[in-house]
């Protein structure tokens, strides 16, 4: 997969993370291989979380983040499904899942965040170096094309050269506002369909069920597929179960927790 520049420009199509977090309890590595879950690994990381001081991205639910010295925007998608409006069963599945668009490449990541942080601007509540107009077009520009020739090269897929040049942070106004280590442990399922046991360094256990869609295509199957594998876990709870950021957000950043909440963010 090389052009004649051992360049290559591609059209990646954006996929959807369909989750629903659940409780866990002492047995929950046991009930899970019990349902056909297979371990695929435990492994551990370290997530930094970065937003305006005021807070400007995560009231937008946009989620900056570094994971493994690699950069991830967790943001809404830009749709809901016809699927998901009808029906009282299919709206209590949707309310229980979350749906996010994760970003891994750091040139699409800043024209987003910059393009979120331009109505902040516009609004006069904070000030930053917006150093190039960012506009819609140019978001999609971004999410259509990406140079692939890091995918050729594996030394630098990890982690590019401006990947350690963090003055965009400081040039955007942005600072850490979490950080923890999570020991993750991931199984498979059939359907693809994905559960993570997730054990947090300041003392909470929280489990996900995840399928993974591209982006436009109907997400009441993957919801489907998560509830099955939810009655099969025995999980009866319907309300929404809080995840890491909520629980640490909650215990350590009370005005950042109470905004996101009166904002019904979380
Ligand atoms: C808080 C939040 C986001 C940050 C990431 O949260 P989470 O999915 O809990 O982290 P993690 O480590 O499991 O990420 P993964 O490895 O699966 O990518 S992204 C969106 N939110 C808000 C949010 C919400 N409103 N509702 C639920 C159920 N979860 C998160």
């Amino acid at each position: 997969m090389s052009s004649e520049f051992g360049l290559l420009i591609v059209n990646l199509k954006m996929s959807v993370e369909v989750e629903r977090k659940f409780v866990c309890d002492a047995d929950i590595q046991k009930t899970v291989e019990g349902i056909g879950g297979v371990c695929i690994g435990e492994h551990q990381f370290h997530d930094k979380y970065f937003d305006t001081p005021d807070f400007f991205l995560t009231l937008k639910d946009t989620w900056l983040r570094q994971r493994r010295g690699c950069w991830e925007l967790k943001c809404p998608t830009a749709t809901v499904g016809k699927a998901e409006n009808s029906g009282i069963e299919h709206s209590k599945q949707a309310a229980l899942c979350s749906r996010y668009i994760e970003i891994t490449s750091l040139p699409e990541i800043q024209q987003r965040v910059k393009y979120v942080l331009k109505d902040s601007v516009r609004d006069g509540k904070m000030s930053c170096q917006l150093p190039e107009e960012v506009t819609e077009e140019k978001i999609h520009s971004a999410e259509e094309t990406q140079l692939v020739a890091d995918q050729d090269r594996p030394e630098t897929a990890e982690k590019s050269s401006s990947e350690g040049d963090e003055s965009w942070l400081s040039k955007l106004n942005l600072v850490c506002f979490a950080a923890f280590t999570t020991v993750r442990c991931s199984f498979t399922l059939e359907e693809e369909v994905h559960i993570d046991l997730d054990k947090a360094d300041f003392g909470y256990c929280v489990g996900e069920i995840e399928v993974i869609v591209p982006e436009g295509e109907d997400m009441q199957p993957a919801m489907e597929k998560i509830e099955k594998t939810a009655q099969k876990l025995g999980l009866t709870g319907d309300q929404r179960v809080q995840g890491k950021m909520d629980v640490y957000l909650q215990r350590y950043c009370p005005e950042h927790y109470a905004k996101l909440l009166s904002a019904n963010i979380l």
